[in-house]
């Protein structure tokens, strides 16, 4: 099966559930911990979120923002100020469509109680003891890493075939691409970064759908998304045996997409959007090793969507 979606929402263990509330600041620290879904939160109240952190701590400072994507394994360390609403309930819903971002079958419909399009309730009911929090203008020193300190650029695609089981039928199959051609999990290491280098993997998706790309062992900061001619690319395959393009660089269209707000900031899962490619840098440390990449999509990552890598020493 290409992915599972659920159909009840569970957080923190406890479906659909209430939390009662100050009319004050909480911070809340959000895993999306579905196997598939993707979320789009906002809060019925219309209220933002301050966004102070990411996958891998701290942002350079706060990010307000009005909704927030989470696909899975990504995570948002955020503040939900409740002053000044007491007595009110507000729900935190949902109406990414699944699969992430054009759908199928599955439209979750945020006025719809016990669906997919709602997540939680809070209910601003406790008596208020006070507040001296706030939150601070600047959070962390921002250490960008420029593109020019990479030694070396991958391009690594990410794609949909279809395996033959053995009664004949046809099943599709997600495989992650080493340095460049289509690879399965147990091929042959590809991606063997030096320990303490730089480098830029370009996340060429060739599929319909966005994957979360995980890569252990390291944080990494998002460049940018940029569209690409999907089915020129893939004519090229078709016409060279499979074999994918040397360099996905003359197939780029318009121009980079800079990140969004909240992305800039220490990240180790990044939504590779389908018809862009998506521009990661990261320094390997702290240890040579095994390690994996993967699609953070269970049933991607079991099929086949997942592949080694090795640090080497230096
Ligand atoms: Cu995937």
């Amino acid at each position: 099966m290409p992915e599972t979606f659920g159909d009840t929402i569970l957080v923190n263990g406890t479906v659909w559930p209430y939390l009662e509330v100050e009319p004050r600041k909480y911070r809340f620290r959000i895993l999306n911990a579905s196997n598939a879904r993707f979320y789009h939160l906002r809060l019925t109240s219309g209220q933002p979120f301050v966004q102070v952190g990411t996958d891998g701590g701290f942002l350079f400072r706060p990010v307000t923002i009005s909704d927030l994507t989470l696909a899975p394994a990504e995570r948002a360390d955020v503040i939900i100020d409740f002053s000044g609403r007491g007595g009110q309930e507000i729900i935190l819903n949902n109406d990414a469509l699944a699969p992430f971002p054009d759908g199928g079958d599955d439209a979750p419909d945020p006025t719809v109680p016990g669906s997919t399009g709602q997540l939680m309730q809070f209910r601003v009911n406790q008596p208020f003891h006070g507040d001296g929090s706030f939150v601070p203008p600047i959070l962390r020193p921002q250490i960008p890493l420029p593109p020019s300190s990479a030694s070396r650029v991958r391009d690594l695609s990410l794609n949909e075939d279809v395996s033959i089981l053995p009664n004949g039928d046809e099943a599709p199959i997600q495989s992650l691409l080493g340095s460049p051609n289509p690879r399965h999990w147990e091929d042959p290491v590809t991606e063997n970064p030096r320990l303490g280098s730089v480098e830029i993997w370009r996340l060429i998706n060739t599929t319909g759908d966005a994957h979360p790309v995980h890569i252990h062992q390291v944080q990494f900061q998002v460049l940018d998304r940029q569209p690409f001619d999907v089915d020129a690319y893939l004519a090229y395959r078709d016409a060279h045996g499979g074999a994918s393009p040397a360099s996905v660089t003359p197939y780029l269209l318009d121009s980079p997409i800079p990140p969004d707000a909240n992305e800039i900031g220490r990240k180790d899962t990044v939504r590779a959007k389908p018809g862009y490619v998506t521009r990661v840098i990261m320094q390997f440390g702290d240890f040579p090793g095994r390690f994996v990449w993967h699609c953070h999509i269970l049933e991607h990552e079991d099929n086949d969507m997942m592949r080694p890598m090795d640090v080497l020493p230096r």
